[in-house]
Parts: structure tokens; sequence; C-alpha cells
């Protein structure tokens, strides 16, 4: 079959998938710098901590801005779309005998990002890291009852919003700025409030710092628990969604593996979406766990995706990937996992969403669920083909041989 062929079978559902495919160009999501080493950064040499986990020893890790940043560049030239920058603050570039401490950071220590994304044509996400150093005090930062230790903490949140109107400003494109803290504790707390009390007084510190709003959107990402700190954390869903609603121009940010199991991010996407102007996700695969897997174009993938289109709130969601997989080859594995997110969307644009509601007003619901059943079999490779065409890439794994090559030729060699 041709693309001019499945296109017909779509226009007799009165879908333009030229159309689609034309706004699906336009359409940015973030790419995270840190599946390419592993959530290391180049400002510290301790391990990882805050709860989260990157299992295996792939060869090719990045070590250097110069070498993550090449990896970035050969995974964005084999996927479709649109690509964002997702950076942390632990990414912080520094000029010989120049570090300074994560409260102290500036613009200056993210230039070379800055000019790495003005040449693509990319805007910049950003994320304080309050992770991964050695001022997190017994496992604590924005909730810690030792006041330096916030202090700290809170100066460099402030200085990440500092950095992100810069990141706006130079790039023309708004920047996501996402609060997220490991905080929490391994057992039964003796105090649950306690640490939020400390933890919203936090944010509202950082959010004093003055900052356009336009250009700068703050976002507070919830979790339901990690290694080490199973029993409690201080940013649960509650707290966060709480935060958000009641704190004018702060979003919440959704991360679809920090939920129990059986809940679903696609449901919750249009809940928030009654509410808040603008929202916030995280896409992940957490397999069991939070285990941050590669995204792949799965139902819930392509559920999250559907929600997104159906509310028609392409332009009110932040999509912005995260997972960090070291057991398979890290470039592949942001291609793999941007390419899913775009397929999910492409296949979501080219559902008869307007039919479907119809339905379900009308009570034809079994007429609804075959309808469903049925455009599981429509052509959609062929559009996905003609999306990748058009935007200079590959529609089947031959990007998977230039990896391969690229790993023989670089990754290896490091
Ligand atoms: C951790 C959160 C958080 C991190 C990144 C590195 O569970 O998902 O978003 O993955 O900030
Ligand atoms: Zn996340």
């Amino acid at each position: 079959m041709s693309y001019q062929e499945a296109k017909a079978q779509y226009q007799l559902l009165g879908i333009d998938t030229d159309a689609v495919i034309a706004k699906m160009k336009e359409i940015p999501v973030s790419l995270h710098c840190w599946q390419g080493d592993d959530v290391t950064g180049f400002d510290h040499d301790g391990p990882l901590t805050g709860g989260i986990q990157t299992t295996g020893n792939y060869p090719g890790k990045a070590t250097t801005p110069e070498q993550l940043m090449q990896d970035i560049e050969k995974a964005s030239k084999l996927v479709p779309g649109k690509v964002k920058l997702n950076i942390h603050a632990c990414y912080a570039i520094f000029e010989e005998g120049q570090h300074v401490d994560r409260d102290k950071l500036e613009p200056k220590h993210f230039e070379k990002w800055v000019q790495f994304a003005k040449e693509r044509g990319m805007g910049i996400d950003f994320n304080p890291t309050f992770f991964s150093h050695d001022k997190v005090k017994d496992g604590l930062t924005l909730s810690s009852p030792d006041e330096e230790t916030r202090k700290f903490w809170i100066e460099h949140g402030k200085a990440c919003i500092r950095i992100s109107e810069y990141f706006a400003k130079e790039t023309g494109m708004p920047c996501v700025m996402n609060i997220w803290i490991g905080d929490g504790f391994k057992d039964i707390p003796g105090d649950r409030m306690g640490p939020r009390m400390r933890y919203k007084d936090s944010i509202e510190q950082i959010l004093s710092e003055p900052f356009d709003r336009n250009l700068v959107k703050p976002c507070v990402e919830s979790k339901v628990f990690g290694i080490g700190v199973e029993a409690y954390t201080a940013g649960s869903a509650e707290f966060t969604l709480t935060f958000a609603a009641t704190h004018e121009g702060c979003l919440p940010l959704m991360d679809n593996g920090h939920y129990h199991p059986t809940e679903v991010v696609s449901d919750k996407i249009p809940a928030l979406l009654c509410y808040y102007p603008e929202i916030a996700l995280h896409i992940t695969r957490g397999i069991r766990w939070d285990s941050d897997h590669a995204v792949l174009f799965d139902d819930e993938t392509r559920e999250m995706a559907k929600e997104i289109v159906r509310c028609d709130a392409i332009d009110r969601v932040y999509m912005a990937l995260d997972f960090f997989d070291a057991s398979i080859n890290r470039i592949a594995a942001w291609v793999v996992g941007f390419r899913s997110w775009q397929k999910a969307l492409l296949y979501a644009m080219c559902s008869p969403n307007e039919a479907m509601k119809k339905l379900q007003d009308e009570n034809k619901l079994t007429e609804l669920m075959v309808m469903q059943e049925q455009m599981k079999l429509y052509p959609f490779g062929e559009i996905w083909a003609e999306y990748c065409r058009q935007c200079g890439t590959v529609a089947g794994m031959e990007w998977f041989r230039e990896v391969e090559q690229y790993e023989k030729d670089v990754l290896l060699k490091r």
C-alpha cells in the first residue's frame, strides 16, 4: 500500500493526514540529556542519589560535555519531529578552575548548551538538581529540618529560575523548569506534615525569585516512592497537585512512573485539564516500579497521547521524555523512546476522535468499541513512513544500522 492509498482510507473517516503531518512537525517534545550518561552530570564525582537508579553497564557512556552533545546530536538526527533539549543543573559546564557550587550557578555555566541549542533551533527545558550532592543531608533537601541545608537548596532553586529565564530569552521558547526532590523516608515517619510544610515554604521562596511567567514555566513533579524512600515522600501526588493549584503560574508535572501500578496518567490528563491552563508530563515506562525503561509504542503511551489530542491540548501540555537505561545502547534508547512518543501522537491525531465522542454521547457504546478495535488495523504504518520521509529520517529500523556504526566508530573508542 502507498501513502496515497492510506491517506484515502483515513479521508473516508474525515481525517486529513497531510494536515496531521504538518502539525506534528511543529510539536516540541523534550529530549532528556540524562539518558546519555546515566544521570551523572559534570559537577560531581559521587554516586547517583535521590532514590533513582540506573542499571546496566553498556559501553560508550558520554563522560564529557562534548561527548554528550555529540550523542544528542546523533539521536536527534534519527528521529522525526521537533526536539527540545532538556538539561539538569548538574550538567553545568565549568571552565578550568571556575567550579562553583549549585547555589551559585549562573547562566554563563550553561552558555555552551545555549549555543548547542540555538545552532539547532532547539528550545531548552531545565531542572534544578536536588540529588547526587554532598549537601543532601540525611536524604533531604528542600524539606530538611536543617535550615542551612534547606537554604542552600532554596538558593539553588532560585539560581535555576534565573538560568531558565536566560534559556527562554536566548532560544525564544519558554523554559519549563521542573522541581523534583527525592526527599523521603525508608520507613514509617514520625512526622509526615513537618517535611511537607518545609517543602511548601521552600518552593514558595524559590518562586519568589522574580521571573517572567511567559518565559519560565515552573512545575512540581510528584512521586509515590523511591529506592530507600519506600514509606514516604514529601512531594506526594496530593501535595504537589495542591501546591500547583494554589500557586499561580506553577504547573503540576505528572511522571507516569510515579503512581501506584494500576493508576494511569492517561486518565489523569483530562482530569487536570479541567482545571489547569497548562500541565507538564514526564513520559517514561516503568516495569513493576519506577524503573525508567525506554518508552515504547504501547497501550498506555498511546492512551496518554490520545488524551492530549482529544482534549485539544497539544498547546497546553509540555511533553518531556524521562527514562534512563544503562543496559542498552544509550543512543538507541533515546531514539526508540522519542520515536515511540512521536508515533503515539501521530496515531492519536489519526484517530476519528470527534466520531468517537459522538458515539459515546449517543450512548452507542457497542459501536464505539467496534470502531476502536477497527482503528487498530488502519494503515497507520504508511502515515508514519510518510511523516518520517518528510522529516528526512527513515521509517524503518535502518536507523539502527547507523547507531551500530556510530557505536563502532565513536562509542567503543571512548
Ligand atoms: C525521578 C524523577 C525525575 C528524574 C530526573 C532526572 O523519579 O522522575 O524527573 O528522573 O529529574
Ligand atoms: Zn520524572
